[in-house]
C-alpha cells in the first residue's frame, strides 16, 4: 500500500478530513475563481452555509460546458505562474478541456497514481511501459510521474509502433504494461502473432481511459498471461488517478482524500445512496491550480462504502456502465456499447475487436454489429457461419431485447486504435 494511512483511514475521520477540505475548497473556489463567485451569488449561497458533507448539495454543479465557456484559463484560481503545467483533453468536437497544476497539484497527482499502481500489485521492482500517449493528454504523463514516485522504472514508450513495443517489452524485462484497455488487446495479439508472448516477463496490465468489461478483463488475462486491474480518471479534475482497482477486482478504489464523490439523479436532481446506479460527480479537495465542484462527469456507476478485503477502506466505484451521453437509444431501447462487448467477448469463436454501426432506414434505428472471427477459415463454412451468427443474435438479444445485425468479418480487419478505441458509429447524427 502506497499511503496506508490514507487507504486504511477509519472512515469517521475520513470524512472529518474531507468536511475540512470541502469547507475549505468551497471557500478558496469562491474566493478565487470568478464563476463559482457568481454562481454562488446568484443564488444567494455562502461558502459558510457548508456546515456538514450533505451541504455539498446546496452547491450547483459543474459542467463541461462550463469549462468551455471559461476556456482556457478562467477557472485556475491561482496566478499563471503558479500554474506550472497544462493538459488538455483529446475532445474531437470544439474547444478541449483544459486543466492546470501547481507544483502541489502535481505531486498528489503522483501521489494518487502510485496509490493506484500500488493496488494493482506494482512495486518499486517493476519495469512498467507506459504506452499511453504523451502530450496534452493527461495519461501518459500522469502515469509518468506516478510510476517514478513508486520508485519502479518507467519505460516512456508513448503510443504506436506496436511491432517495436513488443520488442522493447521484451529486451528490457518489462513486467508491467500501462494502457487503454483495447490498446493492451492489440499489443497481445502482436506479441502472439509474432510468436513471443512467452518471452515476456509481463505479470500486470494497468488499464484504463476508457471502458472495458470483465470478459475483456478475462481475455487480456488468457492471452498475454497478465493480471489485468483498471483505474478512472479524467481530465476536467486533474487527469487519471481518481480511483483504481485493488487486487480483488471489487471496484476501483477512489482516492476520497482528494475527490469527494456522489451518485446523482440528475433529472430529479437528486443525490443517490450507497449501491444506486447514477452520474458521478466529482469535487476536487486539494486542488490548487483549478479547483473544481460538484463536476458532473456523464460517467454511470455506484458507491459501496464496504470495507474491502484488501484491507482498504476507501470507498469503491463499479465499473463504468457507460457514459450518458454514448447510451444509444435505438428503437426506444437503451444500449450501452458495454452490454454488446460482454457478450461478443464471452464468445470463443470471436476475435477481440469489434465495431458498432447505428443507422436510420425508413425512419426506423438500425444496428449492425460488426466483429472479427479468430479463425478466417470459418468464414467460408457456411454452415458454421450461420450457426454462429444465429448464436450471437440469440446472445445480443438476451441482454438487449432487440435484434442486431450481426457481420463476420475477418481477423485483423478491423482497424485497431492506439490509444482510445472509437467503436461505435452512429450515422444518424448526420
Ligand atoms: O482518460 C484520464 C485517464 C487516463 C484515466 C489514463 C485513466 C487512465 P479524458 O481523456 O478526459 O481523461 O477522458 C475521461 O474517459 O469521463 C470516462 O468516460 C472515460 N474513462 C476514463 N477511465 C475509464 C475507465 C482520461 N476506467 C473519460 N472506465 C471519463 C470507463 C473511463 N471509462
Amino acid at each position: 500500500m502506497f499511503s496506508p494511512e490514507i487507504e486504511t483511514i477509519d472512515r469517521k475521520q475520513l470524512r472529518e478530513m474531507q468536511l475540512e477540505r470541502l469547507k475549505h475548497i468551497v471557500a478558496y473556489a469562491y474566493d478565487n475563481v470568478e464563476m463559482y463567485k457568481r454562481r454562488f451569488d446568484e443564488i444567494g449561497l455562502k461558502p459558510s452555509h457548508i456546515r456538514t458533507l450533505k451541504d455539498v448539495a446546496l452547491i450547483p454543479y459543474t459542467t463541461k460546458d462550463d469549462l468551455r465557456d471559461n476556456y482556457p484559463f478562467r477557472l485556475f484560481a491561482v496566478p499563471m505562474k503558479k500554474i506550472i503545467r497544462l493538459h488538455a483533453s483529446s475532445g474531437t468536437t470544439g474547444k478541449p478541456v483544459v486543466c492546470g497544476y501547481t507544483r502541489n497539484d502535481l505531486d498528489n497527482w503522483s501521489t494518487c497514481i502510485a496509490r493506484v499502481l500500488s493496488m494493482a500489485g506494482a512495486t518499486d521492482e517493476d519495469i512498467i511501459q507506459v504506452s499511453f500517449g504523451y502530450g496534452l493528454f493527461t495519461g501518459g504523463f500522469g502515469l509518468h510521474y506516478g510510476i517514478e514516485k513508486l520508485g519502479a522504472t518507467v519505460v516512456p514508450v508513448s503510443s504506436g509502433n506496436t511491432e517495436r513495443q513488443i520488442m522493447l517489452m521484451k529486451d528490457f524485462g518489462v513486467t508491467a504494461l500501462v494502457a487503454t484497455p483495447s490498446y493492451a488487446m492489440y499489443l497481445a495479439e502482436t506479441a502472439r502473432k509474432m510468436g513471443v508472448i512467452d518471452d515476456l516477463k509481463l505479470r500486470l496490465a494497468i488499464t484504463g481511459a476508457e471502458a472495458s468489461t470483465p470478459e475483456m478483463h478475462e481475455s487480456l488475462k488468457q492471452i498475454f498471461h497478465v493480471f489485468p486491474t483498471e483505474n478512472y480518471g479524467l481530465t476536467e479534475v486533474g487527469g487519471p488517478g481518481v480511483a483504481g482497482e485493488c487486487r480483488e477486482k471489487a471496484g476501483m478504489h477512489i482516492n476520497e482524500d482528494m475527490y469527494y464523490p456522489e451518485i446523482v439523479n440528475i433529472e430529479e436532481n437528486k443525490v443517490l445512496g450507497e449501491g444506486e446506479q447514477g452520474e458521478l460527480l466529482l469535487t476536487t479537495l486539494t486542488k490548487e491550480g483549478m479547483p473544481i465542484l460538484r463536476y458532473r462527469t456523464k460517467d454511470i456507476t455506484s458507491l459501496t462504502y464496504e470495507p474491502c478485503k484488501c484491507g482498504r477502506t476507501l470507498a469503491r466505484m463499479s465499473r463504468i456502465v457507460g457514459r450518458t451521453d454514448d447510451m444509444l437509444i435505438i428503437r426506444g431501447v437503451n444500449v450501452f456499447p458495454s452490454q454488446i462487448e460482454s457478450v461478443l467477448m464471452g464468445m470463443g469463436e470471436l476475435g477481440k475487436s469489434y465495431e458498432i454501426i447505428v443507422d436510420r432506414v425508413n425512419y426506423m434505428d438500425t444496428i449492425e454489429v460488426r466483429v472479427e472471427v479468430l479463425d478466417a477459415n470459418l468464414l467460408t463454412d457456411y454452415s458454421k457461419l450461420e450457426e454462429l451468427v444465429a448464436r450471437i443474435k440469440h446472445n445480443l438479444r438476451v441482454v438487449l431485447q432487440i435484434d442486431v445485425k450481426v457481420k463476420l468479418v475477418e481477423p485483423f480487419s478491423i482497424k485497431r486504435a492506439e490509444g482510445k478505441v472509437k467503436r461505435v458509429t452512429d450515422l444518424r447524427k448526420k
